[in-house]
């Protein structure tokens, strides 16, 4: 009697695994975002900062951020296409043309100060402090 016992107690454990597994894989989908942009590896656990562009320039002309975090740049012009990109060697990158209500992410993976330009418009600067 106490042999079949201790076989259906581990009959029972050996399912266990497997249902656990399934609920977290169910979690993760929950969370995870749809931005439609399929180049954004899912790496780290960075935060995610908005910048916005507008009236030719950025919402803001300088941000700490920690490296692995992002940033999203958001084109919220009516009518203006920009092409914000940085030539620091700690975090090079060209977006290219971004039409009005456009948005791309920028991961921000190297410390120390990645200039932000728009090849379009000379003024537009922003500073970022990777840390
Ligand atoms: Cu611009």
């Amino acid at each position: 009697m106490k042999i079949s016992e201790a076989a259906l107690i581990c009959a029972v454990l050996a399912t266990s695994p497997g249902m656990a597994q399934k609920g977290d894989g169910a979690a993760q989908k929950d969370k995870k975002e749809t931005t439609g942009k399929p180049t954004e590896p899912p790496s780290g656990t960075g935060k995610v900062h908005v910048i916005s562009q507008k009236d030719k320039k950025f919402n803001i002309d300088k941000i700490k951020v920690k490296a692995g975090d992002k940033i999203q740049f958001k084109n919220d012009e009516k009518d203006m296409t920009h092409n914000v990109f940085s030539l620091s060697p700690n975090n090079t990158f060209d977006i290219q043309v971004q039409e009005p209500g456009g948005s791309s992410t920028v991961e921000f993976k190297t410390k120390g100060v990645t200039e932000v330009e728009c090849a379009i418009h000379p003024n537009m600067k922003l500073k970022v402090e990777v840390e």
